[in-house]
């Protein structure tokens, strides 16, 4: 039986992929989920509210803080793209979350940051949390602000926020830097879960991969989340690395971030 259960929980982004990944597994969590997406919802189970809206809409979003005891916040655009795109969703749309949270008194927020926050480090260097951005995108650059925002709603009005800075989480690793950013869905949900109920969090930053031996990533400064990843990419070394020789001019190979690094622009 999970430790803490609560009332309502919600959701953003529940129609995306990591949405549709965690939905289904909050449930255990809490007696109402209102899960959240300008996309396309499906039916309610049971135990769920749905509320579609858009995130760049403050009113929309206000009202759907209402009641709620913590928030998942997935939506949001998830890749490199058009500027306006993303200031719309992740620039006014995380404003206009925190601004509810801060109206509807919520005070605990698990935020699906990126690593493409530090996308522009080398996979031959090893951060902490407390490194300075090195943004790959666009869009890493929306997650930084992200981060930077609930941060400051954290110092000003006690809203806690946990800042994921999720690696690839897909169902299996595909490629060779994947042997160092993979999170399976059981370790991102543990992830989750420990955002969500860890006692005291305040402002926090961590990494989420699984425990995967190539590591470029130190979470000592989230140790107080207790997040302990069960699964490992290991397993698929051997397989993936005889797929994908090491090539030195190849960008997945070089920078954190991957091919992020040559993505974009786009009009
Ligand atoms: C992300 O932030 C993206 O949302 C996801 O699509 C993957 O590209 C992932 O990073 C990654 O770096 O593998």
């Amino acid at each position: 039986m999970p430790r803490h259960r609560f009332s309502r929980l919600l959701l953003t982004g529940a129609a995306g992929g990591l949405g549709r990944v965690l939905r289904p597994r909050l449930a255990a969590y809490c007696d109402r989920l209102r899960v959240s997406d300008h996309a396309a919802l499906g039916d309610a189970a049971a135990h769920e509210e749905l509320a579609p809206a858009a995130l760049q809409d403050g009113a929309a979003v206000l009202a759907l803080l209402q009641g709620v005891d913590a928030v998942v916040h997935l939506g949001g655009v998830s890749v490199e793209a058009a500027f306006e795109r993303i200031l719309q969703a992740n620039i006014v749309g995380v404003f206009n979350l925190y601004e509810a949270a801060r109206k509807q008194g919520v005070k605990r927020i698990v935020f699906a940051s990126s690593n493409h926050v530090v996308g522009f480090y080398r996979q031959n260097e090893v951060l902490d949390t407390r490194v300075p951005p090195r943004p790959d995108t666009l869009y890493g650059v929306s997650k930084a602000f992200g981060e930077n925002l609930a941060s400051m709603y954290h110092d000003r009005y006690g809203i806690e926020t946990v800042c994921l800075r999720i690696g690839s989480a897909t169902p299996q690793p595909e490629n060779r830097r994947m042997l160092a950013t993979w999170l399976s869905h059981d370790d991102l949900e543990r992830l989750v879960i420990a955002g969500l109920t860890a006692p005291s969090a305040g402002h926090t930053v961590i990494y989420g991969t699984s425990d995967n031996a190539t590591r470029w990533w130190d979470n000592t400064l989230a140790g107080h989340l207790g997040y302990r990843p069960r699964d490992s990419a290991d397993p698929w070394r051997d397989e993936l690395e005889a797929v994908e020789p090491l090539d030195p001019r190849n960008a997945a190979q070089t920078w954190q971030g991957g091919a992020f690094v040559h993505l974009g622009p786009y009009d």
